[in-house]
């Protein structure tokens, strides 16, 4: 089976692009849902969501009072990355002591306006803390280990992906790992970031973040490509490949670009376009920009696009005004071949059909609503009888041997606060992990519990979530309860 459908990217983009809702506030959820085919919209974020995907700016929380700057960034993105405020000198200046507030005024900025959230990155061997510096062996791997831990749960729920681990790769041709304190530890230090990231928490994805490994045939795009394909062999936990694509005279865009993305994808990654810049003027960028744009809505797991700023001259490269704004908050040639390549792609429906049985269950015994069905989108399994909420599965992404699933639940009449699905899986297969809930079992009949942030439905709204699994994934037929 191809991953490469358009069918499989639009559920696919859908999924992501409704985890990053999620975790934003469940009340804007619908802010970055798909929005009715074929509209040409007028911002970046809408069009990208137009094909379920995102796109987002890196944000420095010092900008954050600068008018112009937070203008463009509320209306036009709707994912966001701290340049600089989640990374280790940051979030832990001395050892065990975190700070959080920089970091806090960039994620609260994001998800009061229902943005979602990147977070970079968890461990890296460029600013680390003084005292992480001057570390080696068992004590730092244990010291980027609770790093990790516990960064990542403080933000547990709030991350739609992290950059787990950050440019562990060497330029050059040699493909070998970067040398570094944290490489010194042990080949194993990415996998053990990956492991106790997923621990901290389960329903972000997690991403290996890199530059210069957006030329297929460059050794470090290989490396890159064998360690994903590696972790995916083994089991350790990676739910995406972080591609930054600083582009410049001496790491042009390269034409194999496209290559390079759907390669990835197709070890079973979501590919996130992460820090996206391409210095240069005019027509050339656009065109740049555009082809960039291009290759990723042309990649069924491409979910989505960051630039590394707003505007040029936030830019850490602004001699090479490699953004999509000038400083007065004009929109550049290469904002108007970007919007349009996003309005040019194929929209995902605003209603999937069901790809199983409705369920067999038997309905709940309480009273049937009595207020109007909700106006929003019906659930795709039948009415409960009365019950407070209904699941069904939306969308099953398979390949030989594993497949995710996202499943959709809608409060009946009256607004949920909890809810629970309970589910038997085909014969043979098993959960590996759940994102925007808390599974419980993995084999046999399964329950997933609402995460904490979408317990809460209003009456006839849905949330979604989803897990991946090992085995083939069809038949299931989902039952919903709900407090
Ligand atoms: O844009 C960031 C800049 O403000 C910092 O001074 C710099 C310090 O290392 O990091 C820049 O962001 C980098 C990102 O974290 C990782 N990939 C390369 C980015 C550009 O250097």
């Amino acid at each position: 089976m191809t991953h490469q459908s358009v069918g499989r990217r639009t559920r696919t983009g859908r999924a992501l692009l409704a985890s990053a809702a999620a975790v934003a506030v469940a009340a804007s959820a619908a802010l970055l849902y798909a929005t009715s085919a074929s509209a040409a919209e007028s911002t970046l974020g809408a069009a990208a969501a137009q094909s379920g995907r995102y796109f987002g700016a890196a944000v420095a929380a010092n900008k954050l009072s600068d008018s112009t700057y937070v203008n463009i960034l509320n209306r036009e993105f709707n994912s966001v990355t701290a340049e600089n405020e989640m990374k280790l000198d940051a979030t832990e200046p001395q050892q065990n002591q975190f700070n959080f507030t920089n970091g806090d005024r960039i994620v609260n900025h994001a998800i009061s306006r229902g943005m979602a959230v990147r977070g970079h990155t968890l461990a890296w061997h460029s600013q680390q803390p003084g005292w992480m510096q001057s570390m080696e062996g068992t004590a730092l791997r244990q010291a980027m280990l609770n790093h990790v831990t516990q960064v990542a749960s403080y933000y547990r729920g709030k991350i739609h992906s992290w950059d787990v681990v950050n440019e562990a790769f060497a330029d050059g041709s040699t493909g070998a790992r970067r040398d570094s304190n944290l490489q010194r530890t042990g080949n194993d230090w990415i996998e053990a970031a990956f492991r106790a990231a997923r621990a901290a928490d389960p329903g972000a994805k997690l991403c290996y973040n890199d530059y210069n490994i957006d030329n297929w045939s460059w050794a470090k795009t290989q490396a890159a490509y064998n360690l994903v394909r590696d972790f995916k062999q083994r089991g350790v936990p990676i739910d995406c490949i972080g591609l930054q694509s600083h582009f410049n005279s001496g790491s042009p865009y390269p034409s194999n670009y496209r290559t390079t993305l759907s390669s990835f994808a197709a070890l079973g990654v979501d590919v996130q376009i992460t820090e996206l810049d391409i210095e240069g003027s005019g027509s050339t960028q656009a065109n740049t920009y555009r082809n960039v744009v291009n290759d990723c809505l042309a990649v069924a797991r491409c979910t989505g696009i960051t630039v590394w700023g707003v505007r040029d001259c936030d830019s850490w490269r602004s001699g090479g005004t490699p953004l999509l704004f000038e400083c007065n908050g004009n929109k550049k040639q290469a904002y108007d071949a970007t919007l349009a390549a996003l309005n040019s792609a194929t929209p995902v429906p605003t209603t999937a059909p069901p790809t199983t049985a409705p369920p067999t269950t038997a309905p709940p015994t309480t009273a049937p609503p009595t207020t109007a069905p909700p106006t929003t989108a019906p659930p795709t399994s039948p009415p409960p009888g009365g019950g407070s909420c209904t699941a069904s599965v939306i969308s099953i992404d398979q390949w030989p041997g594993g497949f995710v699933a996202n499943l959709r639940v809608t409060a009946g009449s009256a607004a949920t606060s909890s809810w629970t699905v309970t589910m038997a899986l085909p014969s043979g297969a098993a959960v590996t992990n759940a994102w925007n809930s808390q599974a419980s079992g993995s084999t046999g009949t399964v329950r997933f519990t609402n995460a904490p942030w979408n317990g809460q439905i209003g009456a006839g709204q849905s949330t979604q979530f989803g897990f991946q699994g090992t085995g083939t994934g069809g038949g299931m037929t989902p039952t919903c309860s709900s407090s």
